[in-house]
C-alpha cells in the first residue's frame, strides 16, 4: 500500500445503535422486551420506522409498509415514535463520543463517524476506544451499539454492520483491500439496488469483479460515480471525518435500503427527515426561512428543490408540508430514488439565544439554486 507509507493510517470508528427506535421503546416498556416490535403506525399507507431484532426474524424491517409487516408477523406490536426521546438519547451518546475525540461527524440520530487517530483518552488502539465507547453507551443509556473500526469511513461503516447487533469488527490496512474484494458490491455505500443490478448485468457481483474493471470502463458505464467505485473496490476512501461545527443550515438525509419509486415510501422518508430536522430546530431554537429537499437518484444524479418564506418556519406542520410539496415536484420520479434529504437554512435572528451548535444530524449545505443538478458520489 504505497500511498500509506509516509502518513500513518487514520483511525476511524463508525458507531451505529442497534434497532435504535425499537430498542429505546423496549428499554422504556418492559412488556415489549423479547417481542416483535415495530415503531410506526399500522395505517394503510404507513411504513415502519424501525423493527426490533425479534421482528426481523419474520422479515420485518425499516421502510416496510405496515400492512406487509403485519402479514409477515401477525403478533407485531406497533409503537408510536417518540422523537423527543430518541433525540435525547442521541445527545447523550454524542456526549460520550466527545470524551474521546472532537472529530465527530453525525450521520443521523443513531450513527456517527469518529476520527480517533489522536484520541483524547490516550487509549492505545481504536479497537479499545470502540469497546469503551460501546460499554459506556450501554451503561449510560441502557442500549447497545455496534462499531466498525478501520482506516477510512467507507470501511468503518461497512464494518459496523458486520457483527450487528452489539458487536464490533475491525478492518486493518493489511486486510482492507482483500476484505472488500470478497464482499458483494450491493453492500457498498453508493451501490443501491439499481446500480447493483446494472453491475450484475456487466458481470460485477463482488468487490473483486469491480476491482478488475478499468477506470475507463467504469466511466463509460457509471459516469461521475466511476471514481468512487474505482476507489472503494480497493478499500480506499480519503473523505475526512467532517465535524461540521459552524453551520448555516441544519439538514438530515437518508439513503434508502433500496432505490424507491413508490410515492408513499419516498414521502415517508422525506417526512422522517423533516421530523429529524424539526427536532434539531426545536432543540437549538433555530428557525429558518428556507426549506430545501434534496433527491439523489439511482444513478447519483442529484436535484435540490427549495422554497423560501417571508418569515421563519416555526411550526412542525409547516416544515412537513413544505417538504412534501417540494418532493412532489419531482413526482413521478423518472428513475429510482436512493437518497432524500431535508435542510432548513436562512436562520432568523433568534428570539432567545441560538447556540448554533448541532445536536445531531448532518448538514446538507444550503442550496441557493432553486433547482440545481449536480452529480457525484457522496
Ligand atoms: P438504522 O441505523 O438504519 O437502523 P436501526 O438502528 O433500527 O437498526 P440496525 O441495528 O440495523 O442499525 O436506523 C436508525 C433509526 O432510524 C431506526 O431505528 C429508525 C429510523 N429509520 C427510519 O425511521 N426509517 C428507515 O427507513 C430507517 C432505515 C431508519
Ligand atoms: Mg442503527
Ligand atoms: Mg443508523
Amino acid at each position: 500500500m504505497p500511498a500509506m507509507d509516509c502518513e500513518p493510517a487514520r483511525k476511524v470508528i463508525h458507531v451505529d445503535m442497534d434497532a435504535f427506535f425499537a430498542s429505546v421503546e423496549q428499554r422504556d416498556d418492559p412488556a415489549l422486551r423479547g417481542r416483535p416490535v415495530a415503531v410506526g403506525y399500522p395505517a394503510a399507507r404507513g411504513v415502519l420506522a424501525a423493527a426490533s431484532y425479534e421482528a426481523r426474524r419474520f422479515g420485518v424491517r425499516s421502510a416496510l409498509p405496515s400492512v406487509t409487516a403485519l402479514r409477515r408477523c401477525p403478533e407485531l406490536i406497533f409503537v408510536k415514535p417518540r422523537f423527543d426521546v430518541y433525540r435525547a438519547v442521541s445527545r447523550q451518546v454524542h456526549g460520550i463520543f466527545a470524551d474521546y475525540t472532537s472529530l465527530i461527524q453525525p450521520l443521523s440520530l443513531d450513527e456517527a463517524y469518529l476520527d480517533v487517530t489522536e484520541n483524547l483518552r490516550g487509549l492505545p488502539t481504536a479497537w479499545a476506544t470502540a469497546r469503551e465507547i460501546r460499554a459506556r453507551i450501554l451503561e449510560e443509556t441502557g442500549l447497545t451499539a455496534s462499531a466498525g473500526v478501520s482506516y477510512n469511513k467507507f470501511l468503518a461503516k461497512l464494518a459496523s454492520g458486520h457483527r450487528k447487533p452489539n458487536g464490533q469488527f475491525a478492518v486493518t490496512p493489511g486486510m482492507g483491500a482483500a476484505w472488500v474484494e470478497a464482499l458483494p458490491v450491493a453492500r457498498f455505500h453508493g451501490v443501491g439496488p439499481v446500480t447493483a443490478r446494472k453491475m450484475q448485468a456487466l458481470g460485477i457481483e463482488t468487490g473483486a469483479d469491480l476491482r478488475a474493471r478499468s477506470m475507463a470502463f467504469l466511466q463509460q458505464h457509471f459516469g461521475k460515480a466511476a471514481g468512487w467505485y474505482y476507489a472503494i473496490a480497493r478499500g480506499e476512501d480519503d473523505r475526512p471525518v467532517d465535524p461540521d461545527r459552524t453551520r448555516k443550515s441544519s439538514g438530515s438525509e437518508t439513503t434508502f435500503d433500496r432505490d424507491l419509486a413508490e410515492a408513499a415510501e419516498i414521502e415517508a422518508g422525506v417526512l422522517r427527515m423533516a421530523d429529524e430536522v424539526w427536532a434539531w430546530c426545536e432543540g437549538a431554537r433555530a428557525f429558518g426561512r428556507t426549506v430545501t429537499v434534496k433527491v439523489k437518484f439511482a444513478d447519483f444524479q442529484q436535484v435540490t428543490r427549495s422554497r423560501s418564506y417571508p418569515s421563519a418556519v416555526t411550526r412542525h406542520a409547516q416544515l412537513r408540508q413544505a417538504s412534501l410539496d417540494l418532493i412532489r415536484s419531482v413526482f413521478p420520479p423518472e428513475k429510482g430514488i436512493r437518497l432524500v434529504g431535508v435542510t432548513v437554512s436562512t436562520f432568523e435572528a433568534p428570539a432567545h439565544g441560538y447556540a448554533g451548535l448541532p445536536l445531531f444530524g448532518s448538514a446538507v449545505g444550503s442550496a441557493e439554486a432553486q433547482a440545481s443538478v449536480l452529480a457525484g458520489a457522496s
